[in-house]
């Protein structure tokens, strides 16, 4: 099966013809500052914006960090942080993403504009299905072993491209049951989330393999710890690693890129593009 070239959020069809990107947008307490919520909301709201004029097609908010490690925050607090963002973003040009496991947080974030629920925990929450379908946003379904707080202690596979895409396949089975149709779909194999090294780079080489579920692959690969431990780099110093594996991820069929650095990361799909398209 083909994946199709497009995916329909909430009332907009996005092309998916050539691989494109999401900007990644924290709204977490590390980006609140000394001048408070209000002030570091109005700055994630012009990185936003910033995003949009590089080129973004998605910008994915996010209120509740996902790192190894973290730990949850509440749905009052998340809701705080995230819906005021995603309504001044809304009339933007790109779609907004909801980075969010609460089934609260999607409702609110569909009612604030949102077109797209990015949920690290693929829809598992009691009452997540059900929200995702009435919001008419789309939905990406990522793959996570364990939790964020202990994902990494031993993540273990006996193959992980089998069994990422096996738990992806029957959570895209989940959704249609539900009533979220296959156009609204995308997955995403969760790149360092439950994985190490070996399955990571694994997982990207045989992402192919994962296009055949027949829905649009995202991949985040952005300034990862695990790119760290292939370079030697600090995340501020993650820009080159990052670029080379947002190509490698294209060329193995990736349809969105989730990236910090978006106008570096739009100058290179545009390049895969051109070679690939034979323009
Ligand atoms: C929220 N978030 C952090 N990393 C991510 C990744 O790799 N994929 C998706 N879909 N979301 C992510």
């Amino acid at each position: 099966m083909s994946e199709p070239l497009e995916l329909q959020c909430a009332g907009r069809r996005v092309a998916l013809a050539t691989p494109c990107v999401m900007g990644v947008l924290n709204v977490t307490p590390d980006s609140f500052s000394d001048g408070g919520r209000y002030l570091a909301q109005q700055a994630a709201i012009e990185h936003g914006l910033r995003m949009v004029t590089e080129g973004a097609t998605f910008i994915d908010v996010g209120g509740e960090s996902t790192r190894p490690g973290a730990e949850p925050v509440s749905v009052a607090e998340e809701l705080a942080r995230v819906v005021p963002v995603v309504r001044a973003l809304a009339a933007s040009s790109a779609v907004i993403s909801v980075d969010t496991s609460k089934p609260e947080v999607m409702r609110a974030a569909a009612e604030a504009g949102a077109g797209l629920i990015n949920d690290v925990r693929a829809l598992s929450a009691a009452g997540a299905l059900e929200a995702a379908r009435d919001s008419g946003c789309a939905v990406c379904l990522m793959h996570m072993q364990g939790e964020p707080r202990t994902m990494q202690r031993e993540p273990h596979y006996a193959d992980v491209t089998a069994e990422v895409g096996a738990f992806l396949g029957a959570r895209l089975a989940a959704c249609e049951s539900a009533g979220i149709a296959r156009r609204r779909l995308a997955i995403d194999p969760g790149f360092g989330f439950g994985k190490n090294a070996a399955h990571n780079l694994t997982l990207l080489r045989q992402l192919r393999d994962l296009t055949r579920l027949g829905v649009p692959v995202l991949a985040g690969l952005s300034r990862k710890s695990w790119l760290g431990k292939l370079t030697g780099r600090d995340t501020g110093e993650r820009l080159a690693g990052s670029l080379a594996l947002a190509v490698i991820a294209a060329l193995h069929g990736a349809r969105i890129i989730r990236a910090h650095d978006v106008a570096a990361t739009v100058d290179v799909l545009r390049v895969v593009a051109a070679v690939e398209g034979g323009g």
